[in-house]
């Protein structure tokens, strides 16, 4: 039996380490394509480095003569392709890297498939996003629902999700989009709403940060967790045709639900007050007498750096097609789950960061004052 040989771009992301180890457990050969930075950045696969069968490769999603050299050696029977400039926000402030990485790159890899003459051999699995249903047509959304980007990265994975169909069409490729509704971890990234909220939680209880900034608490998400979404990623290669898949989990909340319920498992009550730009999160209860003197301060509060000049607003999804055809389950982990999945681990890190940081500082002490040479 030919070896399943996986090739990944985006390894390093969120969702990359976890497709990585998920490919690992089933067999597979995992090749992951990172770039070069000034610090190297690899905290959520430095785990899996030294495994025999995961391989790391340096190319960019900006260099075609990369992504060609890299898919010619490793000849990968599937391809997923979750490379991105993925902040929705960023993508306002960075529009045209954007859309280089994230609409002329899928066609970058594509292309790389095509020159080495792998189209009838490797599917290829592309990372789009709710973000295309954007000032949403219809709620829930479906894969029926028409698309309505609504922010220069939406925009951008719009390219990427049709010319993954043209070149199904075209070239007869097996080619595929996952439409993946927000999927959030404890390794997701710290400027994202769900991680930035689980970990102000955390560091609010044990006294390392004042106040949260938050920008619209009532933008609505259907949110779900990355380490069920992963195994869907490789369900959809596994279809018996190429074709494309609406993953959510079909439950919706607000940010606000969300920072409530973060607060909560960090052992905070907040009661929200006001509106709009006033409005606040005032704390009126506390598990551990120690944080006594948080009641009655205001928490949560509401700034206008973190507003979009456009901003999706409702998103749920529909994931019975995924349901019934893929075999997938979508509440594999509730929604509560998740938040304190995600608040346990934080609660953790704020903790173990602050043991380290007094651990620093005791010994430059000791240093400075000549006790430990
Ligand atoms: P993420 O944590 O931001 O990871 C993005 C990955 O892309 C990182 O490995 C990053 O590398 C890499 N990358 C960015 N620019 C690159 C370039 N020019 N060349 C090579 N690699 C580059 O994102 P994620 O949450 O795992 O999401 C994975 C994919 O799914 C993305 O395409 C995202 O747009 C899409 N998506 C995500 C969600 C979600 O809720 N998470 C929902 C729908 C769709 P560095 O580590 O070097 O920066
Ligand atoms: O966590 P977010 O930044 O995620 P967003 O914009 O939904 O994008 C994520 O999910 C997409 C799938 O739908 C992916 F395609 C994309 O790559 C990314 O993974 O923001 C969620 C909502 C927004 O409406 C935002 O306006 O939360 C609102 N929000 C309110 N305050 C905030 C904040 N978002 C961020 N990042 N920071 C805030 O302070």
């Amino acid at each position: 039996m030919s070896k399943n040989i996986a090739l990944i771009t985006g390894v390093t992301g969120q969702d990359g380490s976890y497709l990585s180890e998920f490919l690992l457990s089933k067999g597979y050969e995992v090749h992951g394509i990172i770039r070069r930075s000034s610090v190297d950045y690899r905290e959520r696969i430095a785990h899996l480095e030294g495994t025999p069968n995961f391989h790391l490769h340096y190319a960019d999603m900006g260099d075609s003569m990369s992504l060609v050299k890299l898919v010619g050696k490793v000849q990968p029977t599937e391809i997923y392709n979750l490379a991105a400039q993925s902040h929705v926000q960023v993508s306002f402030d960075a529009p045209e890297f954007t859309a280089d990485v994230d609409a002329v790159g899928v066609l970058r890899v594509l292309e790389a498939v095509r020159t080495n003459h792998l189209e009838k051999t490797c599917k290829i699995y592309q990372a789009s996003t709710s973000e295309l249903y954007g000032k949403v047509e219809e709620v829930p959304q479906n894969e029926k629902t028409p698309f309505h980007p609504y922010s220069p990265y939406a925009v951008a994975k719009l390219y990427g999700f049709w010319i993954i169909k043209e070149y199904r069409e075209a070239y007869d490729m097996f080619c595929c989009s996952g439409i993946l509704f927000n999927h959030e971890s404890e390794r997701r990234g710290e400027t994202f709403v769900t991680r930035k909220i689980t970990l102000a939680a955390a560091r609010i209880a044990q006294g390392k940060q004042q106040c949260l900034y938050l920008g619209n608490l009532d933008s609505l998400r259907d949110w779900g967790y990355a380490k069920d979404y992963v195994e869907c990623m490789w369900l959809i290669l596994q279809h018996d045709k190429p074709e494309d898949f609406v993953i959510a989990t079909g439950v919706q909340h607000s940010v606000r639900e969300f920072t409530d319920l973060a607060f909560k498992y960090a052992g905070i009550t907040l009661e929200f007050k006001g509106e709009g730009m006033n409005e606040v999160g005032v704390c009126v209860a506390v598990s551990n007498p120690d944080n006594n003197a948080l009641i009655g301060k205001e928490l949560v509060k509401v700034s206008e750096d973190f507003y979009r000049p456009t901003d999706v607003v409702n998103l749920w999804g529909d994931p019975a097609k995924a349901k019934k055809e893929l075999g997938w389950n979508p509440q594999t982990t509730s929604f509560e789950e998740l938040v304190r999945i995600m608040v346990t681990h934080d609660m953790q890190k704020v903790a173990a960061d602050h043991v380290a940081a007094t651990m620093r500082t005791n010994l430059a002490e000791y240093l400075e004052k000549g006790l430990v040479k």
